[in-house]
């Protein structure tokens, strides 16, 4: 693994997620993704960690992205938004690496719509954390931090 990999996270968004704070404030909140990455990159500093912050609306370009980050990142959070519920090129990745990767969904998928009950990244994913907004993001770091230290 190179020196770069060391501290670096890797946030991974889905499709729509660029959308968030412009519309459906009553299911995602009016926080945009920026916003999320600005916080997330200021909690990650507290810890020692830089962030890598990516939004892509292609299911293709996320399993790029998440291949991409053996060797080169030291964990991951994925929100695969809609894709969770769809993919199981998305299970097959995040299975394929040794990245821990933690699933975050702003939502409550369980209180919404059957279909989204059944996540594809959940039974690969080191951990899963739903339904409690942004602030979801700013827990998966610090449980990233903590499995890390552990580790070390
Ligand atoms: O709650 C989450 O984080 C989701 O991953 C969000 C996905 C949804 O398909 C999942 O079931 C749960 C949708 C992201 C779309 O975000 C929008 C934000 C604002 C306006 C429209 C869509």
């Amino acid at each position: 693994m190179g020196n770069d990999a060391v501290n670096k996270l890797l946030i991974l968004n889905g499709p729509n997620l660029n959308l968030l704070g412009t519309r459906e404030p009553e299911t995602y909140g009016t926080i945009t993704l920026d916003e999320i990455e600005n916080d997330c990159a200021a909690h990650a500093s507290e810890q020692g960690f830089t962030v890598d912050f990516r939004q892509t609306n292609t299911e293709g370009t996320l399993v790029d992205w998440l291949q991409e980050a053996s060797g080169t990142a030291i964990g991951i959070i994925l929100n695969a938004a809609a894709y969770t519920h769809t993919s199981i090129a998305i299970h097959d990745a995040v299975a394929a690496i040794e990245v821990p990767v933690i699933e975050v969904h702003l939502s409550n998928v369980f209180a919404r719509e059957d279909f989204r009950h059944h996540s594809f990244v959940s039974d690969v994913a080191a951990g899963v954390i739903i339904g409690l907004g942004a602030q979801g993001y700013i827990l998966a770091i610090d449980a990233l931090a903590s499995m890390l230290r552990n580790q070390s």
